[in-house]
């Protein structure tokens, strides 16, 4: 029986899952970790209030058995000693520099851990990969394990994490499925079942998947290149619809409604952003060229090819559309975070659009109920386009959605927060210079009651 739990990396992922193991199982001793010393001040601040992420529901779960036991630390090598099971949960960006460059995920942080673990560790573990790796990943993960000479046994489970951001609490309580993959070993199979107890404290047994681990680790690039995959062919149908006459809410309802393709996933958008959707298609992409699968390849990166052009498109459709010059034209952002219910802006439509915009001289102006002006400057940084004083000059960054609008040329809207269909549209329409574009990159607000105030209102894919 698992008593100790110890998981290296205190975010998006680590943070919300530890803190509902904990909740659900007040016998275990779970131990958060981090180097990261302000982000572990952050996830033991007084006020619960303050911990690092924003999800719906996080806080109270933390506020409940942090203390008792749930605990965030920066003793890494203490809470390896110390516990039974050791959840892997560091970051595994897309590469960046050498062979892989901008697809294959970079394992560095992965093989730390596990150098660590194995400098550390004097009693049998089981380690388990959170972190959404490549295929084979847990191989690597064994070897270095296996090689520490101390005659301490080592069983490595694959149990990816399916958790959406902004309904992390409410999938981790009632998960579709939780999925565990190991060893086919006699001690293999043990640890398997030390995980399912776990999750069995409050997952219905039907719903615990176990498999072998290779399967394990690539259901979930799989899962992912699906979801986008809905995504990129909703939005490609969204461009043919603008040009037929056909509205793409109503095909999506049409088809969503065979049981066969069901309805979600299929809202056509500016394009998807987040941490994980190109990431794991990159290196999914990147794995079928390792084997020579050039054709299996070039199959997923497709739906990287069009969500590319989708984020294009939408910004081209804003500078056509207002007379072929948006130089020096205000445009108001509603929107920056790459989802609603979120302050996470990785891989954001917004950056992208923006960073099109800023190129044909535009004057943005954002606003985003959650998203701080340093971050929107740090995305347009990162993208090195152009001088980080030209990003400053360009764009800034309004804590009003009122004041971000008056006086622009036009509205975008990039992210789908709920607020922003309460606004008062004629206020804003009244402050706007004529004609008032709106261009609605998440089909969320009203277009006949748009067009009834004078807005000249465009929607994707209708
Ligand atoms: N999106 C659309 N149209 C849709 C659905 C989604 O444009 O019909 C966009 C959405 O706006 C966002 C992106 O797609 O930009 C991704 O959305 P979502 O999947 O809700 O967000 P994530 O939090 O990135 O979650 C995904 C998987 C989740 C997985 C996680 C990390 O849904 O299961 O755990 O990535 O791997």
């Amino acid at each position: 029986m698992i008593k100790n739990i110890c998981c290296i990396g205190a975010g998006y992922v680590g943070g919300p899952t530890m803190a509902v193991i904990a909740q659900k199982c007040p016998h275990i001793k779970v131990t958060v970790v981090d180097l990261n010393e302000k982000r572990i001040a952050a996830w033991n601040d007084k006020d619960v209030n303050n911990i690092p992420i924003y999800e719906p529901g996080l806080s109270d779960v933390v506020a409940e058995a942090r203390g008792r036991n749930l605990f965030f630390s920066t003793e890494v090598d203490k809470a390896i000693d110390e516990a039974d099971m050791i959840f892997i949960s560091v970051n595994t960006p897309t590469k960046t520099y050498g062979v892989g460059k901008g697809m294959a995920a970079d394992l560095k942080y992965i093989e730390l851990c596990a150098r660590q673990i194995a400098r550390v560790a004097k009693n049998d573990k089981i380690v388990v990969e959170k972190s959404t790796l490549p295929v084979r990943t847990a191989q690597a993960i064994k070897d270095i394990l296996d090689h520490t000479g101390n005659g301490v046994n080592f069983q490595i489970l694959s149990n990816p994490e399916f958790l959406a951001e902004g309904t992390a609490i409410e999938d981790l309580f009632a998960p579709d499925r939780v999925l565990i993959g190991g060893d086919t070993t006699t001690e293999g199979q043990k640890a398997i079942q030390a995980l399912v107890d776990i999750y069995a404290n409050w997952v219905p047994k039907d719903k615990i998947l176990t498999t072998n681990v290779w399967s394990s680790e690539l259901s979930k690039l799989t899962a992912n290149a699906f979801l986008a995959q809905r995504v990129s062919s909703i939005n490609a149908m969204s461009e043919l619809c603008e040009k037929t006459g056909a509205d793409v809410n109503e095909v999506a309802r049409a088809i969503g409604m065979d049981s066969r393709i069901g309805p979600k996933f299929l809202k056509a958008s500016v394009g998807f952003g987040g941490s994980c959707f190109q990431k794991d298609i990159l290196n999914l992409v990147y794995i079928a060229k390792t084997y020579g699968l050039n054709e299996v390849a070039d199959y997923w990166e497709q739906v990287i090819i069009m969500n590319d052009h989708q984020k294009r498109r939408f910004a081209k459709n804003i500078i056509s559309t207002l007379y072929n010059t948006v130089s020096g034209k205000k445009i108001a952002f509603l929107g920056w975070a790459f989802k609603k219910d979120t302050n996470d802006t990785r891989e954001s439509a917004a950056i992208y659009v923006a960073d099109d915009l800023l190129s044909e001289q535009a004057n943005i102006a954002v606003f985003d109920p959650k998203v701080e002006e340093k971050q929107v400057y740090f995305d347009l940084d990162y993208l090195e386009t152009r001088k980080s004083e030209a990003n400053k000059s360009g764009l800034v960054v309004v804590d009003n959605p009122y004041e971000a609008c008056k006086n622009a040329h036009a509205i975008a809207v990039l992210t789908e927060w709920d607020e922003f269909a309460t606004y008062d549209w004629q206020k804003i329409y009244d402050g706007m210079l004529k004609p008032a574009f709106v261009f609605d990159g998440r089909n969320l607000l009203n277009k006949a009651a748009l067009e009834k105030i004078g807005f000249v209102y465009q929607a994707i894919g209708s």
